[in-house]
């Protein structure tokens, strides 16, 4: 058995020209792959950090980078080697991170960062009550080359550094899973400028673009089983082996101010308006992942094929999404069409996507994926069922049944849950910004029906 390097399975180090904070599964299935393709891939390396865990940099140290991705189609796997990770570096290594910033050459900042990563508070501003947020900005306003741990300081610092060494334009390029991510950086990164120096707000507005964009590939967790079986055909023993589904999709729309890989070689689409693709992907994707993984569990299921293979489940979904593309704005066949491409791809029985890990971080995903549609269809009179069963399930998930509690606010969500079903049922749906009887009586009964 061999393990990988760059003389006899990749390419040379692209030099770096991209930062990347979170690196993670996904972004090695979707960001890297699509820069892996683009045709000028030997001019756009990637320098990626590590968000929550560490371990990643480690596990990609000794290959410099190198990694596989298996494409897990249902007829087989496809593997690949992908070589446009440059360098990959623990959170923490503020000084690299400085550095790169510090580089005219390096003209990209990629993020996958959750909602709750960003900290903001509910209005959308960055969350001033948060101590760390607010202790990262003072240290940083006392000395630019302070050590911080939140992304908004991260972004701060390095923005900081470039424009120390001279102010090269810079393009924030989110791929997080957040609706409107390209404003929403803008919004936080300003805020967050200002609180440390306001001069440098103003010079984000001058220097720093930025771009909108759809992200999609679901890429579970990589198993031991995953990595013994692609070990067993390629006869490369590979810790940071990346398994994904064959679908990817990529929307784009922004000025990148100082170029950009050619992306859509790979099929990215840059296109005026990412908005009506992010809500069907928001929406119909993960707000069904979602409604699965808290419905699903109740029901035992374990992965997404699980759930999406039980008719009763099935049902759900399809009400769900007839309740969500009432309220989406792409051209109905379109929508029709990726209901049908979203069902064969929980159907892979070769990709085992594992509910819990969908459950994580409810608090967050509810609002973005269901809460949209509820409040459409009340503005118009209705009660949106198929989207309120999502809440219900929520709401038992919270009270300790089907996949277990994994979020951010646990604490405080499962504080909303301690009383009867019904205070329970009201608790959680203020937090959501929902205040309607009818509504109330809904989830109550779903609430029952679920546990039946
Ligand atoms: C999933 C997403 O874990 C989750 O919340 O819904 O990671 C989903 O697989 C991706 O957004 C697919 O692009």
């Amino acid at each position: 058995m061999t393990t990988l390097n760059r003389n006899e399975h990749g390419r040379a180090k692209a030099p770096v020209r991209m930062v990347h904070l979170g690196i993670g599964n996904f972004t090695r299935a979707h960001q890297a792959w699509y820069t892996e393709h683009a045709t000028d891939a030997d001019q756009w390396g990637i320098a990626a950090f590590t968000g929550r865990s560490p371990a990643i940099a480690e596990t990609l140290a000794p290959s410099e980078g190198l990694y596989q991705l298996c494409v897990a189609d249902p007829e087989g796997d496809q593997v690949e080697v992908i070589s446009c990770l440059s360098e990959v570096h623990a959170a923490d290594d503020l000084a690299a991170w400085r550095g790169y910033f510090a580089d005219p050459e390096m003209v990209i900042v990629t993020s996958t960062i959750t909602e709750a990563g960003y900290l903001r508070n509910k209005d959308g501003d960055l969350d001033l009550s948060n101590q760390q947020l607010v202790a990262d900005l003072a240290a940083l306003k006392a000395d630019p080359a302070a050590a911080v741990t939140t992304a908004p300081a991260k972004f701060v610092a390095g923005l900081l550094a470039r424009r120390a060494a001279g102010g090269a334009d810079i393009t924030f390029c989110p791929c997080d899973n957040i609706p409107e991510n390209g404003p929403m950086v803008k919004h936080v990164i300003t805020q967050a400028a200002q609180q440390v120096d306001p001069s440098l707000a103003e010079w984000v507005e001058q220097h720093v673009g930025v771009v909108t964009t759809m992200v999609d590939r679901i890429t579970p967790r990589t198993t031991d089983e995953d990595r013994e079986r692609v070990e067993a055909a390629t006869g490369i023993t590979d810790p940071a082996l990346v398994v994904t589904e064959p679908f990817a999709e990529w929307v784009l729309a922004g000025e990148f101010k100082a170029g950009r890989p050619a992306w859509e070689t790979k099929g990215a689409r840059f296109v005026d308006d990412v908005v009506p693709h992010e809500a069907r992907k928001l929406t119909l994707l993960n707000g069904s992942h979602s409604l699965m993984a808290y419905a699903g569990s109740i029901r035992g299921h374990e992965t997404v094929y699980d759930a999406i293979t039980d008719e009763l489940v099935l049902g759900w979904v399809n009400q769900f999404w007839d309740d969500a593309v009432k309220h989406l704005e792409l051209p109905a066949q379109e929508l029709a069409d990726y209901r049908e491409a979203l069902l064969s791809r929980y159907r892979n029985p070769r990709i085992k996507h594992l509910l819990a890990q969908i459950a994580g971080d409810g608090s967050q995903k509810v609002l973005i994926r269901h809460v949209p549609t509820i409040k459409a269809e009340l503005a118009k009179g209705g009660v949106a069922e198929g989207a309120t069963r999502a809440v219900a399930a929520w709401v038992l998930h919270l009270r300790g049944v089907g996949a277990p509690v994994n979020d951010a606010r646990a604490d405080e969500m499962t504080a909303l849950v301690q009383g009867d079903e019904q205070d329970s049922v009201r608790k959680v749906l203020a937090y959501l910004g929902i205040d309607d009887d009818r509504i109330a009586k809904t989830v109550l009964a779903q609430l029952g029906e679920l546990q039946a």
